[in-house]
């Protein structure tokens, strides 16, 4: 498997995939032909938006999540997956391509991956091309959110049968919004609202009854249905009852922490630590953003309930994800686009039915490059060639198993018209976490996660991680896929 970089070893990987891909061919042959094949069994993708690992079934010992939960107790939870950018509509063009962002070319959220490449086939296109029914409904591809929703946002036509844009009181209720940034557009910012009324008015409890819908009129042949939530993105609306949940008193504050005066300029998303937030309005925040998984929750769960009540839960694999992880004040950040752990670590789970790690978990890194080749797979489908992750099939039957070296995750800050970008890119190893800004030019951070979870001690310019240091940017370059600096290429 994937190894530090270097010439030998880079040889000897080679034939070992030469050979693993042999003995994968004959094996996925032989159990095409068994009864516990997955070929053709209906695929459910739910996702949700902006949400990071502040899950019950994560460990996060406040919010409750009892349907993701569920899901994780029929399934295998990746406790170590990472998006490839932390920003929505590169991961997901990314993820739903199966492409790391530098060959998907989107870096923002206004390209359109069918720009860059008409012709590539996305996830749900490679399985409506063979058959399948293909729907949306709610934020698969990018939509700005709340500004489009109730349109198509940046969608992909060719990837659907059907579609639906729910659109609730949510957008209504945008004068009562409060923002911490009054002006600034809600989904830029931090904002939030206590809502009245009930779930089923909000976009994404009219997007779970719509899901359902869809569910029971194609019930009866494969399908691949995709639900896309809109929260936990802000503005953080949600029913009153969701904020009842959480106290103020009783919610977790990120105390003021060390540590932004030891990172380069470029690592950082806002001048002010916390925008300048109160504390009052940081635990408040905090409340609305836990207030808000819990609501999303609350809707995918209709969305399980219905595959069960419809006898689809033996023939239905089902997936959860984020589309990036999100900051709470850790660094003195919030939401998205930093390089650090919090940003880039997102919630993964596949539920399979005959699976053999049923409920359980597991420590292998992973990324949201793999969802496509694993969908493929798991169909018997066959992949595009040039995938920038690698099928997680062995691990829904082998948790434990060895895996991954390290998995990568890049940004992009513009600077205006005449001035090049920032371009930072990161790669995470089951110890380390090494980032570099413009290839070491604009400054670079190395974090031990043995000592350092949180990544509040930056060891870039300590003279004893120097050799460290050489293997973390020798894996950053062995793996590219472009001009340098540059992405990873194919993991396999
Ligand atoms: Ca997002």
């Amino acid at each position: 498997m994937r190894r530090f970089g270097g010439s030998t070893t880079i040889t000897a990987c080679l034939l070992a995939s030469l050979v693993a891909n042999a003995f994968a061919q004959e094996k996925k042959a032989t159990e095409n032909s068994s009864s516990t094949s997955t070929a053709r069994m209906n695929v459910l993708l739910l996702m949700a938006d902006d949400l990071n690992p502040s899950l019950a079934c994560y460990g996060n010992k406040i919010v409750k999540s009892p349907n993701v939960d569920r899901l994780a107790a029929r399934g295998v939870r990746f406790d170590r997956a990472y998006c490839q950018f932390p920003l929505c509509n590169p991961s997901r063009a990314s993820m739903l391509t199966g492409l790391r962002p530098d060959r998907s070319g989107v870096e923002d959220n206004a390209v359109h991956f069918r720009d860059v490449r008409p012709r590539i086939v996305t996830l749900p296109q490679l399985f409506k091309n063979e058959g399948f029914f293909t729907a949306r409904i709610g934020k698969i591809f990018h939509y700005g959110v709340p500004g489009q929703i109730g349109t198509s946002g940046l969608d992909d036509p060719p990837s659907w049968n059907a579609f639906v844009n729910p659109k609730g009181r949510d957008r209504d209720d945008e004068p009562l919004i409060y923002s911490i940034l009054p002006g600034t557009g809600f989904g830029a910012t931090v904002s939030w609202l206590a809502a009245d009324g009930t779930d089923d008015e909000q976009t994404d409890g009219r997007g779970a009854a719509a899901a359902i819908e869809t569910l029971e009129k194609h019930a009866d042949k494969p399908f691949f249905i995709a639900v896309g939530f809109y929260r936990p993105h802000t503005p953080y609306v949600a029913p009153k009852k969701y904020f009842d949940m959480y106290p103020l008193d009783q919610v977790p504050f990120v105390e003021p922490e060390p540590g932004r005066s030891n990172v380069p300029k470029a690592a950082l998303t806002n001048a002010k630590p916390n925008y300048g937030m109160s504390d009052h309005d940081r635990r408040a925040a905090v409340q609305a953003y836990y207030a808000s998984i819990t609501f999303m929750d609350a809707q995918l769960g209709k969305v399980l309930d219905a595959v069960d009540r419809l006898g689809l839960t033996d023939k239905t694999i089902v997936v959860f994800a984020s589309d990036h992880g999100y900051h709470l004040g850790e660094h003195g950040l919030w939401q998205k686009m930093s390089l650090f752990e919090e940003s880039t670590h997102v919630p993964l789970i596949f539920s399979v039915p005959g699976m053999k790690a049923k409920g359980r978990s597991s420590r292998a890194l992973v990324e949201l490059a793999d969802v496509y080749p694993t969908l493929a797979d798991l169909a018997s489908l066959k992949e595009p060639a040039g995938l920038g992750g690698r099928s997680l099939k062995p691990l829904l039957d082998d948790p434990d198993r060895s895996w991954n070296d390290a998995v990568f995750t890049q940004v992009r800050r513009n600077r205006g018209k005449n001035v090049p970008p920032i371009l930072g890119r990161s790669v995470r190893t089951d110890r380390y976490r090494y980032i570099e800004w413009n290839d070491g030019e604009l400054g670079a951070q190395l974090y031990d996660h043995d000592s350092d979870p949180r990544e509040l001690k930056n060891l870039a310019d300590d003279r004893s991680y120097a050799a460290t240091i050489k293997e973390l940017k020798a894996l950053i370059r062995d793996r590219s896929t472009g001009p340098e600096p540059s992405a990873p290429k194919a993991s396999k």
